[in-house]
């Protein structure tokens, strides 16, 4: 484990529950304000385009789209698109029809359902006709919903009147590379105007046609993030010059997302031996890419047919025909659930706003803390629940969430396997703090033995809250422990 930057001593001292009292300057609030506010009605019920709105709101992807007109080297045309879903995925493919019903079966029984995406499993632009009758018909059903669309960008350009047409407001395209050598070690080929090509030449052309796509959004009004798949050895180097370069042409959002990579995968960066970064090497990435287009860090790469909100996917309640796709629509539990949110939001806010004075005066190093949390923005996960963990960083600025890990939900009885614990406690070796409602004494042995310190708290306090006043108790704890 690397060195801590606090004495973690002093947090052994002083832990008291997390009172509701305490919160950083990133909260809520401060995601909202910095945003014009134009933007921000645009962007706060989205889970991926507001961070703050993933606690809340769930999307859906509908696989209707399954071909490509690419070779991406991390890809394997039998699973769903990695350029957004998590490779090795195959999705269940519906017709736009039967996509369509389905939205209205899960928005009837998911009153957070707030965005419908298409998102692989090939290109969701090659394949337009079957793409814009999905849309078509779930705006029509629906029309309250945010669509959004997800791309490699090649054949982009050819609808993005379309695209504002149907009222698509939110736009990804994935681009890896703004430097043809670079490019060429990730596409084998495109295949483009009738014609595959190959190596820099279809690098090239693929860049000219994103940037082209990205520029006719823009101008559109439409919200565009780029996705970029960090492949080290690739293009880890490179990811700045594209943040800056994405800034400059109009992009709203960048998202570094890790290459999984795995020869199972059967893809050529699998079969080459090209692994995918540590969860280290992504934050470092990221935080490279700072001063460029806004980052964001809480991408769960979802399936191609994902339902609920990111990290809690829900695929199996809705497999197979909805059963009530032709009954009456209640619209009245959705507005609950939004007013809810509401007050909900509102009373973060104010616990974030009372705890940011008292933050800044904490003269005390930045804190990373590991937090189970299973939505809502609380803690509220015990640790052998969670299969991710929330990374958030403390400081005189405030709490910032910087992250996820994923773990492995190792709850048998709370046991957990020693492999299992090992590969937790791998991906917190900068992280000295795992913040949880509970958790049991085989895996709060294992991590207290690898330096880890333990918190519970089950008292559901937002994360902003208790980290922060984790933060304010190290100060206490320091002050206590020097006299
Ligand atoms: Fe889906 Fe993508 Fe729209 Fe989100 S996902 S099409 S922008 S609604 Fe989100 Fe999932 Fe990451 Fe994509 S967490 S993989 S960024
Ligand atoms: Fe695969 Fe998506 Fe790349 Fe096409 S664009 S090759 S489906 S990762």
């Amino acid at each position: 484990m690397s060195a801590p930057v606090i004495p973690l001593e002093s947090l052994r001292v002083s832990r008291a529950k997390a009172a509701p009292s305490a919160c950083g300057g990133c909260g809520p609030s401060a995601e909202a304000d910095s945003l014009p506010p134009e933007i921000w009605a645009k962007v706060k019920d989205h889970p991926c385009y507001a961070e703050g709105a993933h606690a809340f709101f769930a999307r859906m992807h509908v696989a209707v789209a399954p071909a490509c007109n690419i070779q991406c080297n991390y890809c394997n045309r039998k699973y769903d698109c990695a350029n957004e879903s998590r490779p090795g995925v195959v999705s269940e493919r519906l017709t736009p029809e039967a996509a369509a019903a389905k939205v209205v079966a899960v928005a009837r029984a998911v009153p957070e359902l707030a965005v419908v995406g298409i998102a692989g499993p090939g290109d969701a632009v090659y394949d337009w006709a079957r793409t814009k009758t999905t849309f078509a018909l779930v705006r029509e059903r629906l029309p309250e919903l945010t669509l959004c669309l997800s791309s490699n960008g090649l054949a982009m350009l050819e609808h993005v009147d379309d695209i504002a047409e149907l009222g698509i407001g939110h736009v990804t395209l994935t681009i890896n590379a703004i430097d043809p050598a670079i490019g060429a070690q990730i596409y084998p080929w495109i295949f483009h105007q009738h014609r595959r090509w190959t190596g820099e030449d279809a690098a090239r052309i693929l860049l000219a046609r994103q940037v082209a796509a990205l520029e006719a959004l823009v101008a559109r009004d439409i919200l565009v993030k780029v996705n970029s798949v960090l492949i080290p050895g690739v293009n880890d180097q490179h990811l700045p010059a594209v943040n800056a370069f994405v800034k400059a042409k109009g992009a709203f959002l960048h998202n570094v997302m890790p290459l999984i990579s795995a020869p199972e995968h059967g893809t050529a960066f699998g079969l080459q031996g090209v692994r995918g970064p540590t969860a280290q090497e992504l934050a470092a990435v990221q935080d490279a890419c700072g001063g460029g287009a806004r980052l964001m860090r809480h991408c769960r790469q979802c399936r191609a047919d994902a339902i609920g909100l990111l990290g809690a996917d829900r695929p199996p309640d809705f497999a197979g025909e909805p059963e009530t796709a032709d009954a009456p629509f209640d619209h009245q539990a959705r507005e609950d659930y939004r007013c809810w949110v509401e007050v909900e939001r509102a009373d973060r806010e104010a616990a974030a706003a009372e705890a940011a004075l008292a933050t800044r005066t904490v003269a005390a190093p930045a804190l990373k803390i590991a937090v189970c949390t299973k939505g809502g923005g609380r803690v509220n996960q015990h640790f052998g629940q969670a299969t991710e963990l929330t990374i958030v960083e403390v400081d005189q600025a405030g709490v910032r969430r910087v992250g996820h890990r994923r773990i492995d939900n190792h709850c048998v009885g709370c046991t957990g396997t020693e492999a299992q614990l090992d590969a937790a406690i791998a991906v917190l070796t900068d992280v000295p703090i795992v913040l949880c409602a509970k958790i049991g004494p085989v895996p709060r042995r294992a991590l207290e033995a690898a330096g880890l310190i333990i918190i519970e708290d089950d008292t559901a306090p937002y994360v902003e809250t208790a980290a922060a006043q984790i933060y304010r108790d190290h100060l206490a704890g320091r002050d206590a422990a020097t006299g």
